[in-house]
């Protein structure tokens, strides 16, 4: 069966991974690329997406569109410090490479009301676009049929400061309008979901840099700046919150565990700006979303690894 989807994403490292399994699970239906401000600089981002369609072959094939370029309230922060430029100095010949007109919000609203109930969207960035779609169209909650959130922390630790994971703290009015929209909606948190079950250490990097094809030395080459921030905070290898998160919209049996919780994002504090207060069912809150709490985490290796190793001819080629 195959699943229509868009992905919303801030490209850079684990996002153009997240972008690859779109593009190439065999029950994905992309149907769009949508930008918003995050990770790094967005014209930066838009270009690690195209280095990424061009891995995949897809280039011309998936239609991306340009969304938000700043949070709702505040000024962007980056994370350039983790992720470099997002694609290891990754670079190729741009010239025809062009996103599309329309804007992601229109795009999003326009998608979902064709898609006629069925289209998922996974967030893989700052939550700006997707409220900004359920602001100007309130019915779009009800007419995603699954919104799949990476961002947060359950209970746990944030990455960007102790309280927050980067997504929610850089627009968190953004993350506390999406919780309240009325989505069907699963989150993928940072900690500790992530950092126990998503991350691959030296091993598995050296097995993915033995796979010889276009996709795997894409993969080594958009995480090697990344495994460097990540080890020098004590953090075994690299992190794939991003593709864990359209992994289990694909395949929903990779989630062993997971539970209904209510989930708010702190606004109003500096000190917690954008932290994720993830309710468990004891205080009385209604609960507005599933946040995942275990994979099947050899299975979920299996499916990145396994995409890995499939052969395409990259039509530009990489410098
Ligand atoms: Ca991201």
């Amino acid at each position: 069966m195959s699943i229509p989807l868009v992905i919303d994403t801030d490209t850079a490292q684990d996002d153009c991974i997240a972008i690859l399994a779109g593009l190439l699970t065999a029950e994905a239906d992309l149907r769009a690329i949508t930008m918003v401000a995050g990770n790094v600089g967005f014209d930066r981002q838009v270009r690690n997406a195209f280095l990424t369609l061009n891995v995949a072959d897809k280039l011309g094939q998936v239609p991306m569109y340009l969304g938000s370029r700043r949070p709702l309230v505040r000024p962007w922060v980056s994370a350039e410090n983790v992720h470099g430029d997002g694609a290891g100095g990754l670079d190729m010949d741009f010239d025809g490479c062009e996103p599309q007109p329309e804007h992601a919000v229109d795009a999003l609203l326009r998608l979902a009301e064709e898609a006629d109930g069925e289209l998922s969207v996974v967030a893989i960035g700052p939550l700006t676009n997707i409220a900004l779609a359920v602001a100007k169209k309130p019915e779009f909650a009800q007419q995603v049929k699954h919104l799949v959130i990476m961002g947060g922390s359950n209970n746990d630790r944030g990455n960007i400061t102790a309280a927050a994971e980067f997504n929610f703290y850089v627009d968190p009015e953004a993350a506390k309008i999406v919780f309240d929209a009325g989505f069907r909606i699963t989150v993928v948190p940072w900690a500790p979901l992530t950092l126990r079950q998503a991350v691959f250490g030296r091993d598995t990097l050296d097995e993915i840099a033995g796979i010889d094809t276009p996709l795997a030395r894409f993969f080594t080459r958009v995480c090697s700046s990344t495994l460097e921030f990540d080890e020098s905070v004590g953090i075994p290898g690299t992190t794939h919150p991003d593709s864990l998160s359209v992994a289990v919209l694909l395949r929903p049996e990779l989630i062993t565990r997971s539970a209904r919780y209510n989930v708010d994002i702190e606004t109003g504090s500096e000190l917690t700006r954008g932290y994720a207060a993830m309710s468990w069912g004891v205080h009385g809150l209604t609960p507005n979303a599933t946040v995942v709490e275990e994979i099947d985490a050899p299975a979920f290796r299996q499916f990145l690894l396994g995409m890995l190793s499939l052969p395409t001819t990259p039509p530009r080629e990489f410098r």
